[in-house]
């Protein structure tokens, strides 16, 4: 994934028509646009294969399966055009191995520790040792919370110089500058982006805030 905004766009709109329109406004600002289940369920294989065109289109349709499973559904994601895939590493390191293999060349993102407050209760205990799988499975990097900055820096230390995605910037309260501060490649980016008025300006005031903090 190249970051020259180190800002990643979540298209959690469940309208087809409004989210293509969003991410042909927008996409031009960001690095990537990140899709998922509810826009998936809406407007199916053919909205995912529209989004590709435009850029790098991230895949968050994270299952919690075993390898088997995981290999086949990694298998339709890349079918549809994705450059990169977001998986859950709690499900253990045959699962992630299987999606990093299914994938070929679309890099693997392994979510550590979530964002919400409920993923301090049982994600958070096990972040580094899933962050140590991920590198050992051979991800292009981990998902890790904006919400906790300083769970940024630990989980660095451990996956070196692969990429850190961070959610969790604006609508659940943490902030695009400490995220990147604290050693994220990249944030991930949703309602403060699309339920703006002008996502076209709230995506550029975003990588402008960015823009001063010096990469890691
Ligand atoms: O830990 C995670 N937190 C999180 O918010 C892992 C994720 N993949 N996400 C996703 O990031 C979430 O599903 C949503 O698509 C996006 C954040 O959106 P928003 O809170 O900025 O609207």
């Amino acid at each position: 994934m190249r970051l020259d905004r180190r800002l990643i766009l979540a298209l959690d709109l469940v309208d087809p028509g409004a989210a293509i329109s969003v991410a042909k406004a927008v996409h031009r600002e960001v690095d990537a646009i990140k899709v998922g289940w509810a826009l998936f369920l809406s407007g199916g294989r053919d909205v995912f294969r529209d989004l590709a065109r435009l850029g790098y289109l991230l895949a968050d349709l994270r299952t919690a399966e075993i390898p088997n499973t995981t290999r086949l559904i990694v298998d339709q994601v890349v079918k549809m055009g994705a450059s990169g895939i977001i998986t859950q590493g709690f499900v253990g390191e045959d699962s992630v191995r299987a999606a990093v293999e299914a994938a070929g060349r679309a890099e693997v993102f392994v979510i550590t520790e979530m964002s919400h407050p409920g993923g301090a209760q049982f994600t958070a205990p096990h972040a580094e040792e899933i962050a140590r799988l991920a590198v050992r499975a051979g991800a292009a990097g981990i998902v890790a919370p904006a919400t906790r900055p300083e769970r940024l820096k630990a989980l660095r230390e451990i996956i070196g110089s692969r990429l850190i995605l961070s959610p969790g910037v604006g609508a659940q309260g943490g902030n695009a500058r400490e995220a990147i501060a604290a050693g994220a490649d990249a944030v991930i980016v949703g309602r403060a982006i699309y339920e703006a008025a002008d996502p076209i300006a709230a995506a550029k005031g975003v990588a402008n805030e960015l823009r001063s903090v010096a990469p890691r």
